[in-house]
C-alpha cells in the first residue's frame, strides 16, 4: 500500500512530505489509519542523530489512529478499534515479564533504529528501505504498522486525534510522578522544565496530592500555564538563586522529590542540590549524547538519589486508561498543551515547538 509520509532524509534535515509504500501487517502486527501524531522532543533528537536511528527515517512516536487491518495472530485489537500507540518492548526479557517494559532489554534496538526487532523495516521507497518502526510505529505518515504489543486500546467517545501523546510525552511526566516517584500526599516537589512532559508532571503532582509542587522554567507563559494546571508555586530560573528559592518554599530544609525534564546538566545539578536529605530526583529530560554532570557526594550520601525514568515508568495498557479517567474527571487536562496542525505544515509544528510557541503539537491527517 502506498502512503504520504513526513521523511527524514539526512541529519537534522526539514521533514519533506514523500510517497512510500508500507507492508500488510505480519501475523502479530496491526495497521492503523492515523489520525492524529504528537511530535516529541525525541522525534527531534532522532531527526539530529542523537538517537541512532537509520536515515532515511520516517519518525513519530505518539501516533492515534482507527485499527484497518490484523495480522492473523492478533487477539487484542480489532479493525475498527480506536488505538493510541506506545513504546516497542520485546515482552520476554527479565524487565518485560516484571511488568517493566520502559526498561525492555531490547528497548534501544526496538525504539531507536527505525527497524524491527528482526532488523527488517516495513517502510520501503523505489525499492529501498526507509526507516519505518521508530518507537515501534513511524507515525508521522497515513498509517504505521504496529507489533499488536504496543497498540493501546482507547474508548470511541474520545477525541482521537488528540490522543497520540499519552503514549509517550503525556504518560512520561505523569508517569514519572505516579508510578515512580509515589509522592505522599501532603508532600513537596520541584518540576523543571514547564514543557509538555513537565506540565503533565505537574498536573499528575496534584493528582498525588502534593501540597507544594513548583515549576521552575525560563519562560514566564509557560510558568503561568503551569500555574493553572496545578503548581503551587513558580520559579523563573533566570531570576537569582534558583536552589535558595526552592530551600525557602520548603522552609529551609529542601524539596521531597524533584524532577529533571530538560536535558541541561546544570538543570540536573539544579535539581538534586534543592533536594532536602532523603529526596528523590528523577532523571528524564533526554541529553546531548556524552552529557555528563557533577554531583556532590556528601549530598547524597545523606539519602539523595538520582532516578533516570523511561516513560514513566508506565505499562501503556494499565497506565494511559488511567490518564483517560483522569482526563473525564477533569483532573487531568492533557489536551491544554496541545495545538495541532495538519501533516504539510509539520515543519511549522517543529518550529514552534523548538521556538517554546506550542508546548505540545500534534499533526492531523485529512
Ligand atoms: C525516551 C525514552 C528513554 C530514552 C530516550 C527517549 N522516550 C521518548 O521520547
Ligand atoms: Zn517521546
Amino acid at each position: 500500500m502506498r502512503i504520504t509520509a513526513a521523511v527524514t532524509e539526512s541529519p537534522g534535515a526539514p521533514f519533506t512530505l514523500s510517497v512510500v509504500d508500507i507492508e500488510p501487517p505480519r501475523a502479530d502486527e496491526v495497521l492503523v489509519r492515523i489520525v492524529g501524531a504528537g511530535v516529541c522532543h525525541s522525534d527531534l533528537v532522532a531527526r539530529d542523530q542523537w538517537l541512532p536511528v537509520n536515515l532515511p527515517a520516517v519518525l513519530g512516536h505518539e501516533g492515534s489512529g482507527v485499527g484497518e487491518a490484523v495480522g492473523a495472530g492478533v487477539t487484542q485489537v480489532r479493525p475498527g478499534d480506536h488505538v493510541i500507540l506506545a513504546f516497542s518492548w520485546c515482552g520476554a526479557c527479565r524487565n518485560c515479564l516484571r511488568g517493566r517494559p520502559a526498561y525492555c532489554d531490547l528497548f534501544v534496538p526496538a525504539n531507536f533504529f527505525g527497524r524491527r526487532m528482526d532488523g527488517s523495516t516495513p517502510l520501503h521507497r523505489a525499492g529501498e528501505d526507509v526507516g519505518g518502526a521508530f518507537f515501534g510505529q513511524s507515525s508521522f505518515a497515513g498509517h504505521a504498522v504496529c507489533n499488536e504489543r504496543n497498540v493501546v486500546k482507547v474508548p470511541h467517545d474520545l477525541p482521537l486525534e488528540l490522543l497520540g501523546p499519552l503514549g509517550c510525552g503525556t504518560q512520561t511526566g505523569a508517569g514519572a510522578v505516579l508510578n515512580s516517584l509515589r509522592p505522599e500526599a501532603g508532600s513537596s516537589i520541584a518540576v523543571f522544565g514547564a514543557g509538555s512532559v513537565g506540565i503533565s508532571a505537574v498536573m499528575a503532582a496534584a493528582v498525588a496530592g502534593c501540597t507544594t509542587i513548583v515549576a521552575v522554567d525560563l519562560n514566564d507563559q509557560r510558568l503561568a500555564l503551569a500555574k493553572e494546571l496545578g503548581a503551587t508555586h513558580v520559579v523563573n530560573g533566570s531570576e537569582g538563586d534558583t536552589v535558595g528559592h526552592l530551600r525557602e518554599l520548603t522552609g529551609g530544609v529542601g524539596v521531597e522529590f524533584t524532577l529533571e525534564t530538560t536535558g541541561v546538566p546544570a538543570v540536573l545539578r539544579q535539581a538534586v542540590d534543592a533536594l532536602g536529605q532523603g529526596g528523590t530526583c528523577g532523571l528524564i529530560g533526554v541529553a546531548a549524547p556524552g552529557s555528563e554532570v557533577s554531583l556532590d557526594m556528601l549530598g547524597l550520601i545523606l539519602g539523595r538519589g538520582v532516578r533516570g525514568i523511561s516513560e514513566g515508568d508506565s505499562v501503556p495498557r494499565i497506565f494511559v486508561p488511567r490518564l483517560l479517567e483522569l482526563y473525564r474527571q477533569g483532573r487531568f487536562p492533557f489536551d491544554r498543551l496541545i495545538r495541532t496542525y495538519p501533516l504539510d505544515r509539520i515543519n511549522e509544528a517543529v518550529e514552534d515547538s523548538e521556538k517554546g510557541l506550542t508546548l505540545k503539537p500534534v499533526l492531523t491527517f485529512p
